[in-house]
């Protein structure tokens, strides 16, 4: 047996206690809970077939855990520009304007020396124009000077938000092996095997038929001496195989005599019971015709110790017993003072220890001798 033992934190996640996962499913489960218990059991001994073929190949085996991650991708493209930046400080103070253009004259501030006045004097004439007035105050501020040059650039503004999630990155290297597959099933009954080792040489075969005639050239007289020949072996064959079964058949309580053997099964039962019992077999009930036989019949009597009922009776005719076949029997070997057809129900006829017969109830059970 064995057992492959994985112990760790088990967390359920989708497999319920009752539902047994399916091989990937618990690989997976392997992979995510990091926990998982795989008992590999012994596969099922199935009948021995003949020697079996190569098995088909095992189902394909478990997917192996998950792989490490692939390297990072590569860098997404850039993300959407962010939202403008809060507005930098104030620049500083630019450099100072040029001069302004010459502002027009002011207005003469003092008024020029008046002469003395001449008392009483006429009227003077007119006099001549005043030599110019000093200069003047200065001119008030003059209109603003032209734009300053641009300031020195802001501080860098608030980042922009996160951009868009970049390209999935490259495959990850291929994953560890998994974990060994579950048993495939039972491969299909290999091929029959070798043929064996030639037996033993069979028994000789039966005779043959009678062969074609052959070409002439023997003469009459050499070909019966050839054919008479032949005959004799196989006469001879015949008798070794008889004197065999003759052996078989007398053992270990059976009798043969002449051309019939006496058989007994050590059955017993009543008379009709025992003559079906012979003719099933292939026989019939022991029927004595002479005192060869009727010895034969009474030595297995006196083996078995038991009475035994013969072919013989008189239920046709009260009286006349007969064989069987309805013969009236030619021979007998009744006991002193039988048949004497007791109580008038005694037709059928036993044979003692002693050799002797008497008429007996059908009805009796007796030990079973059948002729072959
Ligand atoms: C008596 C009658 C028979 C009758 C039978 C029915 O038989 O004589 O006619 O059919 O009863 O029950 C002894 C007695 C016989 C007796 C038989 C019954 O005979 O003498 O009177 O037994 O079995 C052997 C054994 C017994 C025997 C004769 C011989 N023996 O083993 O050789
Ligand atoms: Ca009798």
């Amino acid at each position: 047996m064995l057992v492959l033992l994985t112990f760790c934190t088990f967390v359920s996640q989708a497999a319920s206690a009752t539902d047994p996962m399916p091989p990937h499913q618990v690989m997976q489960n392997l992979d995510r809970n990091a926990c998982s218990l795989v008992i590999c059991g012994p596969a099922e001994k199935g009948l021995p077939g003949r020697d079996g073929r190569e098995g088909i190949q095992g189902p394909k085996g478990d997917m192996g855990a998950q792989g490490i991650p692939g390297p990072r991708g590569i860098v997404g493209p850039p993300g959407k520009t962010g939202p403008t930046g809060l507005p930098g400080e104030k620049g500083s103070q630019g450099v100072q304007g040029e001069k302004g253009d010459l502002g027009n004259m002011g207005k003469s501030s003092i008024t020029a020396m008046r002469g003395t006045p001449m008392t009483s004097a006429p009227s003077g004439t007119k006099g001549d124009i005043g030599p110019q007035g000093e200069k003047g105050a200065t001119g008030d501020k003059g209109p603003m000077g032209a734009i300053g040059a641009q300031g020195p650039k802001g501080t860098t503004g608030n980042p922009g938000p996160k951009g868009d999630q970049g390209s999935v990155g490259e495959k990850g290297d291929k994953g560890e092996v998994g974990g060994r597959g579950l048993q495939g099933p039972t491969g299909m009954p290999g091929p029959m095997g070798r043929t064996g080792s030639s037996g033993l040489k069979g028994d000789k075969g039966s005779i043959g038929e009678k062969g074609m005639k052959g070409d002439s050239g023997l003469s009459e007289s050499n070909l019966m001496k050839n054919q008479v020949s032949a005959l004799q072996g196989q006469l001879a064959v015949l008798q070794a195989t008889l004197a065999k079964y003759q052996k078989v058949a007398a053992f270990p309580s059976g009798r043969i005599v002449g051309n019939r053997a006496f058989v007994t099964s050590g059955y017993e039962g009543n008379f009709d019971d025992l003559r079906q019992r012979c003719l099933q077999a292939g026989g019939q009930l022991a029927s004595p015709r002479n005192a060869a036989e009727n010895a034969a019949i009474q030595q297995i009597v006196i083996l078995h110790n038991k009475p035994v009922f013969l072919g013989i009776n008189d239920i046709q005719t009260e009286g006349r017993f007969k064989y069987l076949n309805g013969e009236t029997i030619a021979y007998s070997n009744w006991q002193q003072g039988e048949p004497n057809n007791e109580k008038g129900r005694e037709n059928c006829v036993e044979i003692f220890v002693n050799g002797r017969w008497n008429d007996r109830s059908c009805g009796e059970k007796r030990l079973i001798v059948c002729e072959f």
